[in-house]
Parts: C-alpha cells; structure tokens; sequence
C-alpha cells in the first residue's frame, strides 16, 4: 500500500499534536511540547492510501532539522488557532515556508480549538477570515478537544481527495514517482 507523504506544521502550542492524537487514538490530554518530529499513520474514510503525517515541532530551535521534512511532501497541514490574533499573517509565515520547499504539496489550512471560549461569540466571522484566504488552500474547522476521533476523520478525509495516484501511479496528471523523486518542480494547482 502506498502513503500520501504529509507534513503538520503551524506555531507551537497550535494544537497539532493533540489533534493527531485524537484522531490516532482517540484521546485529548495535554501533551508536552513536540521535540524535533514524530511520525504517525494515519487512514482516513475514502483514501485507499494512508497518511504518512510528521508532526513536526513550532520550536523555531529546531528549523534546521524539520526544513528536510518539508522536501517532496504532498500535503502539508497548517494548523492556525481560530483565536489568533493575526490569524493570516501566521498562515502566510508557514505557507511560505511549504512554497519554498515543496511547491507541488497540497496545502491544507487546518484551524483549530474551534471548542474555545474564545470562538463562540465570533464563530462566524471567524470563519469568514479563514475561508477570505481563498484557494489553492483547503479550509477546515476543528477542534480536537470536542470533536471525535470520527468526526476529524470524516472532516478531514476530503481535502485529500485526488491526492492519490491512479493504478498507474499517475496523479493529477503528474507521475507520482517523478514528485517523489524531486524530478517535478512546477507548482500543481489542487
Ligand atoms: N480548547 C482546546 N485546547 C486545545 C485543543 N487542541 C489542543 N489544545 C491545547 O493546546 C495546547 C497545545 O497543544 P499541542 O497539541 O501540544 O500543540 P502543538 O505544539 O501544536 O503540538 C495544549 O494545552 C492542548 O491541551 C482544542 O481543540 N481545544
Ligand atoms: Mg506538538
């Protein structure tokens, strides 16, 4: 079986790893920072494939290391928090990072702690902000403390849809193995 190579990226304290906890296990808990990356699979309702996901830490002392990772992913997870104060400009500083590195990644805005006390007065102006940043990103809205493990499956499982490569191992018109192999440098729109 083949994976869809994926990056979770976004400031520290996001909520990343917590909502990759919960959907891998079902559980919310407060975790310690993430130090450097870790790996997880995730399957996802209607993917054959499954999602290869690095977590990867917002400590700014670790850019050197987690820079590699974004080399050749396919989707990349931006988590941004609903309450952020400046919620484009934290969009646009890790956006310009996966520009950088893997142009033909499929971006995937992922806001989270949509549960927050924060949220609830301005629930629908704040996702007028989010969804005002337009394509070629895919916008969800999640929260991994009040949302199930089925609940972020089914959110999340459309934003990789045609992700995947056909029998032949071509993708959206592009031979996956040549992305995979760096040979494919042109920017794909999703
Ligand atoms: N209210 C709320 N808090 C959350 C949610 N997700 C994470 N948190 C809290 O935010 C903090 C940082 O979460 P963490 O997953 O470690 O963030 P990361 O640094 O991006 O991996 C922790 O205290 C979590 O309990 C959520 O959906 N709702
Ligand atoms: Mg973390």
């Amino acid at each position: 079986m083949d994976t869809i190579k994926t990056i979770i990226i976004g400031n520290s304290g996001a909520g990343k790893t917590s909502l990759i906890a919960r959907i891998v296990s079902d559980q919310f808990q407060h975790n310690s920072a993430t130090i450097g990356v870790e790996f997880n699979m995730l399957s996802l309702p209607g993917l054959e494939n499954r999602i290869r996901v690095w977590d990867l830490t917002g400590d700014m002392r670790f850019t050197e290391i987690i820079s590699l990772y974004y080399r050749d992913c396919e989707a990349c997870m931006i988590a941004v928090e609903a309450f952020d104060a400046n919620p484009r400009s934290t969009f646009m500083k890790w956006y310009t990072k996966v520009l950088e590195n893997s142009p033909c990644a499929r971006v995937i805005l992922v806001v989270t702690k949509m549960d927050d006390a924060r949220v609830h007065p301005h629930q629908s102006s704040i996702r007028d902000t989010f969804l005002s940043f337009q394509e070629p990103f895919r916008t969800v809205f999640l929260s991994a403390k009040s949302m199930d493990e089925a609940e972020l499956r089914q959110t999340l499982a459309p934003c990789f849809y045609g992700l995947e490569p056909d029998a032949r191992g071509i993708y959206r018109g592009v031979d996956v193995r040549d992305v995979r192999a760096g040979r494919y440098s042109c920017c794909v729109q999703s």
